[in-house]
């Protein structure tokens, strides 16, 4: 693999839903040692620290309809701004939450650079809900949807006016939690997903290189990976706020990290919803770290 400049972003949030312990994510994840594994394949890492967030430990739930708007809107201007300014420098943006709100300002920064980005989305969920469908009222289920223009229009303009990626650029990977209001954007957009039933039926391998072929022929100019910890099966990564049996294994995401690192593709990535307090001995940090070293190019031999 080409030698990389990493820019690390943590992002301590918790506010887009309703667990609290995810705002210790990206410590976690440091602890287990996240610089070391990168710079030992033979990356260049920064770490740029935490974005700020300006909220009290427990947020004002004003508006159940959109749990903590404030505060996940403000914290997402701060990291769509530090996103574009890293890719200005030419740096891999590699972000750490926090809850998968925070994709909403990853993916806002990102639409800076790439006009045609594709997106892998390894999750449990979809994350396409908008205020009117969302069976909770929390934000980390929604990013996606804000993402391709669907929503509350505080969220869907935040940082630049409307649509950050395109429904067709989007490949959604390891769902088998999906609500209805999703099920029918998905089919109403035509947006990819491979559920757990074609993972178990096809197999990782051909998962994958039917994600990569499908972003390929869409001809995007990179391809950003949010990686939600809860499409793993709870037996790996225990350490999630909303987990659901029958997941993705450990060795099928390896695999699926080493396929993304062979294909050159990807030019960021994020992994987020390490929950601590639900942890167990920082197992999930522990395989998020993991991850990322396959998914940057670490060799058995
Ligand atoms: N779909 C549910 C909701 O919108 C749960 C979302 N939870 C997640 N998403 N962890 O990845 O509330
Ligand atoms: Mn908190
Ligand atoms: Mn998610
Ligand atoms: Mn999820």
């Amino acid at each position: 693999m080409k030698k990389l400049s990493i820019s690390m972003i943590g992002v301590s949030l918790d506010l887009g839903q309703s667990r609290r312990g995810v705002d210790m994510g990206p410590s976690a994840i440091r602890y287990a040692g996240v610089v070391d594994r990168v710079e030992a394949i033979g990356h260049q890492i920064t770490d740029e620290g935490d974005i700020h967030i300006n909220a009290g430990l427990q947020a004002e739930n004003s508006d159940s309809k959109l749990k903590n708007l404030k505060e996940v809107l403000e914290t997402n201007k701060k990291l769509a701004e530090k996103v574009e300014s890293v890719l200005k420098e030419d740096k891999f943006p590699l972000i750490l939450g926090g809850d998968h709100s925070i994709a909403i300002g990853t993916l806002a920064g990102l639409s800076t650079k790439y006009k045609n980005m594709g997106v892998i989305w390894y999750d449990a969920h979809a994350d396409l809900n908008t205020d009117e469908t969302s069976p909770s009222g929390n934000i980390h289920g929604m990013p996606l949807a804000v993402s391709i223009g669907r929503g509350d229009e505080r969220l869907v303009n935040l940082h630049r006016d409307g649509q950050k990626i395109k429904p067709q650029n989007i490949v959604i990977i390891g769902a088998r939690s999906i609500d209805s209001g999703e099920r029918l954007l998905i089919k109403e957009l035509g947006i990819q997903v491979y559920t757990m039933h074609e993972i178990d039926k096809y197999g990782m391998t051909t998962v994958m290189q039917k994600a990569l072929q499908h972003l390929e022929g869409n001809q995007v100019d990179g391809v950003h990976l949010s990686l939600d910890l809860d499409a793993l099966d709870p037996l790996y990564t225990p350490g999630v706020g909303t987990p659901v049996p029958g997941g993705v294994s450990y060795r099928e995401s390896h695999l699926a990290m080493e396929i993304l690192e062979e294909s050159g593709l990807i030019t960021s990535a994020e992994f987020v919803e390490v929950n601590p307090i639900l942890d167990e001995r920082n197992k999930t940090a522990d395989v998020a770290v993991a991850l990322m070293g396959s998914l940057f190019g670490e060799k058995l031999l």
